[in-house]
């Protein structure tokens, strides 16, 4: 609807525009082309300097009048420790266009209007001037290179990398349409090593499992960042060119495929002191949500955010993620938070080169896991409590072979009961209710022999263990369900006596 207004309204004005030259052309008919084309000339030229004036006026006005929502300005000073400098850097160079601007453009319409067409005026020819031509070349001269050499100075300062033995953190952004990826290190510090080769569906960033270093590497929703620490970003595109843009931070590096970039900065201020410098501001103390009055001002919601600045395609304007600067211990308690994406998403698939073994951490997991579960059946008073599921021990479809990863449950069985040596336990097998009932309980039985026979094998005496089928007869999950089914497809240890 602006927009038509806006529009229309440049429609009509062009119409009286054309309107009032036609006038004049009649006019110029009626009286004496002389005259009137002096008078016309007159008007025009301070027409002109009406327009200067209203035009400087405004640029001014307007800039004072936003000055709190330009970043740079008011509550938006840099929240990075570089981001000052090339805001000095923007207001020098504006101090010295600003008065070059205004000084030309008072010049250019003062004499647009001073020489305008008369009839009886005669011009004056000047083939040159060398002491203006001298200034005029000088000053410039001097400002531009007192312009380039700070500017260069402050250029190396902002852009130099990092020393290898300091102290910063790495993190990872690739672009591509259109969602930025954020990749953090995990405790080890170190992002792992990537190939693009290796890209799919479930690996987008093209991480080389073999390298463990990147087992825990996590890809992170927002970029978190502790204040005051300085951090490396290694910038990478996959498809077309992006850019890495950090307003706030005064962080902006163009991430092109093919060509690793970086940027190296130190927040400053966290999102909380960011939003309590804005809360000052009326700018900032009005509703961010102008159809719910009553709800939180702007200054509460704000948060840093990454954008991509490179036209990079429809779905550009998308690729927006929320930045939080916290101090130290929330940043701690937001990095436990967060999964390693190779446990999240690639261990035990088949996309996982160490599927067919258990990590020292996962062992011990597991060691610990089977302890107190074994420690909570033997002290439970109900016999329905007395039951441990060996949640790790699978068998091979519809055979009583147990799958290689099962022993290490198995293991942890046998210790256990080696430690416990008057428990007697019944080994319980179960099967979901896919096939015929028959069949389910001859394999429950099979596979409940099985355990015993691995068991028997590790020491365990044959006397101290019963081994039962009870085929699909207590399900404890939905059988509608593949989750459900693979629940009911068990191995149970239930301590008949002690
Ligand atoms: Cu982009």
């Amino acid at each position: 609807m602006t927009l038509l207004t806006i529009f229309i309204i440049f429609v009509l004005f062009a119409v009286v525009i054309v309107q009032i030259s036609r006038i004049n052309e009649m006019a110029k008919a009626i009286k004496g082309e002389e005259e009137v084309s002096d008078r016309s000339m007159d008007r025009q030229g301070k027409l002109l300097f009406g327009f200067m004036v209203v035009f400087l006026v405004g640029t001014v006005w307007s800039a004072w009048a936003y000055r709190n929502v330009m970043l740079g300005y008011g509550p938006h000073e840099a929240a990075s420790a570089h981001g000052g400098s090339l805001d000095s850097l923007f207001n020098a160079t504006l101090a010295m266009t600003g008065i070059v601007f205004i000084i030309t453009h008072i010049a250019l319409f003062y004499f647009a209007w001073k020489y305008r067409r008369r009839s009886n005026a005669r011009a004056t020819h000047i083939s040159h001037d060398n002491r203006l031509e001298v200034i005029w070349t000088i000053i410039p001269a001097f400002a531009m290179v007192g312009l380039v050499i700070s500017s260069l100075m402050i250029w190396n300062d902002v852009m130099a990398d990092v020393d290898p033995d300091e102290d910063y953190l790495e993190i990872e952004a690739t672009g591509t349409q259109f969602q930025w990826f954020i990749r953090y290190p995990g405790p080890d510090q170190k992002l792992g090593t990537k190939n693009f080769r290796l890209i799919e569906g479930s690996n987008a960033l093209g991480q080389d499992w073999s390298d463990l270093k990147n087992l825990d590497d996590f890809i992170a929703q927002e970029i978190w960042l502790p204040k005051g620490k300085k951090v490396r970003v290694r910038i990478a595109a996959r498809d077309v060119l992006h850019s890495f843009y950090l307003p706030h931070f005064r962080v902006k590096m163009d991430a092109v495929p093919g060509l690793p970039t970086m940027f190296v900065f130190t927040p400053i201020k966290t999102t909380e002191e960011y939003r309590e410098e804005l809360s000052k501001y009326s700018e900032y103390q009005v509703p961010a949500d102008p159809d719910d009055p009553d709800g939180p001002q702007k200054w509460e919601v704000f948060d840093y955010e990454l954008a991509c600045a490179e036209l990079c395609g429809y779905g550009h304007y998308s690729m927006r993620k929320v930045v939080k600067i916290v101090e130290e211990p929330e940043y701690r308690a937001w990095l436990r938070e967060q999964e390693s994406f190779y446990v999240q998403s690639i261990r035990g698939t088949d996309a996982d080169p160490y599927k067919d073994q258990l990590f020292d951490y996962e062992l011990a997991d597991r060691k610990a896991e089977f302890e107190r579960d074994f420690g909570d059946a033997l002290s439970a008073a109900d016999d329905a409590a007395r039951i441990v599921r060996l949640k790790y021990v699978n068998f091979e479809t519809a055979s009583a072979n147990l799958t290689a990863l099962s022993r290490y449950e198995l293991d942890n069985a046998a210790e256990v009961l080696q430690g416990n040596p008057s428990v007697v336990v019944e080994l319980g097998g179960h099967t979901d209710s896919a096939g015929d009932a028959d069949a389910n309980l001859d394999l429950s039985r099979r596979r409940a022999n099985a355990v015993l026979t691995y068991l028997s094998g590790k020491g365990i005496d044959t006397n101290r263990l019963v081994a039962r089928g009870y085929g699909d007869l207590n399900p404890i999950d939905d059988n509608g369900t593949e989750e459900g089914r693979a629940n009911n497809r068990r191995t149970e240890l239930k301590i008949i006596s002690e």
